[in-house]
């Protein structure tokens, strides 16, 4: 489905653990649903792994399992997705709705690809398949060092980490630059934005990002 021949608006929020998304999409939830929003409608906020029952389970599995099965555990990223678009994503679309997802397949080639022991592109075509071609019309980036964004983690939480926070720094820079070289091979879907910032200053650029955005989409024929 090209983006010209829907009438929704699909756009993903990636980033590393820790990069500030939660936050951020916090303040995007109250922009885009009180009175100085340029939607009409409020969006759908949803999310992966979890925007739905099913993937709630998955979620709580994949997270706080000792160890899963690298293809097991991108089959399981896959299914909660294919399950997210089928009944949350695809249909808000055709009902001509707005939908921000907080992560999408960007993070399942980013994570799952990380780890050396399977083929990015096999995870591509593997969420390609569960989601029917879907992608998003824009792909925001919260752009942040691992180091950097586990200093937040853990100012946030404490020493408390799920099982893919603890993977250490290497494995959270190697997140980054997949996220980073994806953004730079397609900058017509991505928007690269500088998390390191206060976040206010990052919220003031997400802003920038999704009014720009959401102008474009209300113009098309
Ligand atoms: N995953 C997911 C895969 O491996 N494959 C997949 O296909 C998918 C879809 C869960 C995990 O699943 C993995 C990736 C993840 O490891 P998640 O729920 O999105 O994904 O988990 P996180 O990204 O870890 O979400 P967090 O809520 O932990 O982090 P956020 O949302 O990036 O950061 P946030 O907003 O909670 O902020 C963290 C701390 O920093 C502070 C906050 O107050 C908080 O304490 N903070 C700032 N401090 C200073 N300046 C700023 N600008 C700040 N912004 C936030």
């Amino acid at each position: 489905m090209t983006a010209s021949s829907r009438h929704g608006l699909f756009i993903s929020v990636e980033g590393g653990d820790g990069a500030g998304k939660t936050t951020q999409l916090g303040l995007l939830r109250d922009w885009l649903s009180g009175p100085g929003s340029p939607l009409r409608y409020p969006p759908v906020f949803t999310r992966e792994p979890g925007g739905t029952q099913l993937g709630a389970a998955v979620r709580e599995t994949l997270l706080h399992s000792e160890h899963v099965d690298p293809r097991a555990e991108a089959l399981l990223y896959a299914g909660d997705r294919a399950h997210h678009v089928a009944t949350v994503v695809r249909p808000a679309l055709e009902r001509g709705e707005v939908v921000i997802t907080d992560r999408y397949l960007d993070s399942s080639i980013a994570y799952q690809g990380s780890r050396g022991e399977l083929s990015p592109t096999d995870i591509e075509e593997i969420s390609l398949w569960a989601t029917q071609g879907l992608m998003p019309d824009i792909t925001v980036l919260l752009d942040i060092s691992a180091a950097d964004a586990r200093a937040r983690r853990l100012a946030g939480r404490g020493e408390t980490e799920d099982r893919i926070e603890a993977a250490g720094d290497d494995f959270h820079e190697s997140v980054r630059q997949v996220f980073r070289e994806r953004a730079a091979a397609e900058p017509h879907r991505w928007r690269v934005i500088d998390a390191s910032r206060s976040v206010e200053e990052v919220f003031s650029a997400l802003k920038l990002v999704f009014t720009t955005e959401i102008e474009k989409w209300a113009e098309r024929p």
